[in-house]
């Protein structure tokens, strides 16, 4: 009885446990095991000792001090809590295991990737216990569903600085993410300098969506990005967007770029979201897409390609460069196909795996080790699902990206006025949770998918408070499905348990300084 009562103050979910109803600590994503402990639970105190990994314990005293001010003390032996790497523990690449009892926390990580999240996990489980700060007694065993979990973040309609993208990816890792995606260039401006493409951020970064301020990191930035990356164990992946999204290579290298394609299609575009026509030469401020396309018959354009592509991968210790391809709807189905072709084969020269929005998958000659990124619906829309199996197909994997579930730039039902619509109307904290990876593209399972990533793209979002509003809690929701269990086989994978635990973790964010969106859906703590 004590056990639940502490579980209850700790903010929890009842599930059954050796036929039992017990509540256990509130854990998101979803760990693969956990047991809750019968007896009494962990006080954390200012005489609290910790020994074990040296940058295991800086983060974990980060996450003590933010969530309940104080500052445990390092020891050698005999701590209190220990932080280990036991290569022969645990099942595989970034798992872990924690065992709390009234005396004692021990995580133990299978690497040193294993032993971050375990503390993750651990910074989510101290908990309020009238004037004390306590540790719930409990077992956890942990481990990633999908290899890949990422967030993207657009900084080519708005740019974001340097300190934006960290505490982004503190925000990111701090949910066990692993990768974050850069989307470095569009039509509205080239936010990354290039020794041997200086023009780009010359002539074609300073301007931004809506007639805001553009901005580029220059390579030590992006190195900064890298390394700061490195330390929460995630990787970062740059994104060149080709070949249509380029007005902005035009206004640097003009001898490169069609001009603008005005269609029908497009004017629908610029009457629904507003904005200017683009015109060549002249930076575009508007949110269309779909009018802009590199020369694709120009051996230049493929000089360029590599030189862009070159750079990055020096500068890239992540194994993928992604290039685009979505969207490219001013560029004929033939000339898109022989443009994907030698791109992801310049990427594959380098080493590197390409990686592309699932359009590209349409071209025959693509290289066989592009991954498919997938932006399509739930429920895949007319023709998507065939594109985005031509992936698979080649032998390579998948990134599931569903647009009304992980986009993390569509308007919530209430809330911020930020965000957009078009992906099947707003998208509820709810939806964003709802959906089984294995269910949305006919014949890809587990073994097809790569990982889960939820982009947001900032057409209308500025700031970091704006990102941190769209993007929690909903990247959350995401997170759970690219690390947990499948549906149907936890019980905590359900709408009905996550939005209890996500709730419980009010707190934990607050302290930790993001400004989510308190979303009704959710009972905050
Ligand atoms: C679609 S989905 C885009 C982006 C926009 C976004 C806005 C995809 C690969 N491309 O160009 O920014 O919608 O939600």
């Amino acid at each position: 009885a004590a056990a639940l009562v502490v579980a209850l103050l700790a903010g929890c979910t009842p599930v059954a446990q050796n036929g039992d109803t017990v509540s256990l600590p509130a854990v998101v994503p979803a760990p693969a095991s956990i047991e809750a402990g019968s007896g009494a639970p962990f006080r954390l105190s200012s005489a609290t000792t910790v020994a074990g990994e040296s940058d295991a314990a800086a983060t974990l005293a980060e996450i003590v001090q933010a969530r309940a001010g104080l500052a445990p003390a390092s020891a050698d032996d005999g701590a209190d809590i220990e932080l280990r790497i036991d290569r022969s523990a645990g099942s595989g690449a970034e798992s872990y295991r924690i065992a709390v009892d009234e005396g004692s926390v021990v995580v133990t990580g299978a690497d040193a990737a294993g032993l971050f999240y375990g503390v993750q996990t651990l910074g989510q489980l101290i908990a309020r216990d009238g004037g004390e700060w306590i540790v719930p007694a409990v077992t956890i065993e942990d481990a990633p569903r999908f290899a890949y979990r990422g967030v993207m973040l657009d900084v080519a309609r708005h740019f974001h600085p340097v300190e934006t993208v960290k505490g982004y990816l503190d925000r990111a890792a701090s949910l066990k993410l692993n990768a974050l995606h850069l989307h470095l260039t569009d039509d509205q401006g080239w936010r990354i300098h290039l020794d041997s493409r200086p023009e780009l951020t010359a002539r074609a970064s300073a301007t931004a969506v809506g007639g805001d301020t553009g901005g580029f990191y220059s390579k030590d930035d992006y190195r900064e990005i890298v390394e700061y990356a490195a330390s929460r164990h995630m990787i970062v992946v740059p994104e060149v967007d080709m070949p249509g999204h380029t007005h902005a290579v035009g206004l640097a290298y003009p001898e490169l770029a069609e001009d603008p394609t005005i269609s029908e299609h497009m004017r629908d575009i610029i009457r629904d979201y507003g904005g200017e026509e683009p015109r060549a030469g002249v930076p575009y401020e508007g949110m269309a897409v779909g009018f802009s396309s590199v020369k694709v018959h120009e051996e230049a354009t493929y000089d360029f390609v590599a030189d862009v592509f070159g750079e990055l991968a020096a500068m890239t210790p992540g194994p993928y460069l992604h290039f685009g391809g979505d969207e490219s709807l001013s560029t004929s189905d033939e000339d898109f196909a022989a443009f994907v072709a030698r791109a992801s084969a310049i990427i594959a020269d380098l080493g590197k795996t390409p990686v592309a929005w699932h359009e590209a998958g349409a071209a025959a000659d693509i290289a066989d080790t592009t991954v498919g990124q997938y932006w399509g619906y739930r429920t895949p829309q007319e023709g998507m699902a065939e594109k985005a199996r031509a992936f698979a197909d080649n032998g390579a994997q998948l990134i599931l990206s569903p647009a009304d579930a992980v986009y993390l730039d569509m308007k919530y039902p209430t809330g911020p006025e930020l965000g957009l619509t078009w992906a099947n109307g707003p998208t509820s904290v709810e939806r964003a949770y709802s959906w089984e990876p294995s269910d949305v593209i006919p014949g890809i399972d587990d073994s097809g998918i790569l990982g889960i990533e939820a982009p947001l793209w900032t057409e209308t979002i500025r700031t970091a408070a704006d990102i941190d509003t769209m993007a929690f809690p909903r990247a959350a929701a995401a997170a759970e499905a690219a690390w947990s269990p499948a549906t149907g086989t936890s019980e905590l994978r359900t709408w009905a348990s996550f939005r209890e635990r996500v709730g419980t973790l009010g707190p934990l964010w607050t302290s930790m300084g993001i400004g989510f969106h308190p979303s009704e859906e959710i009972p905050w703590a």
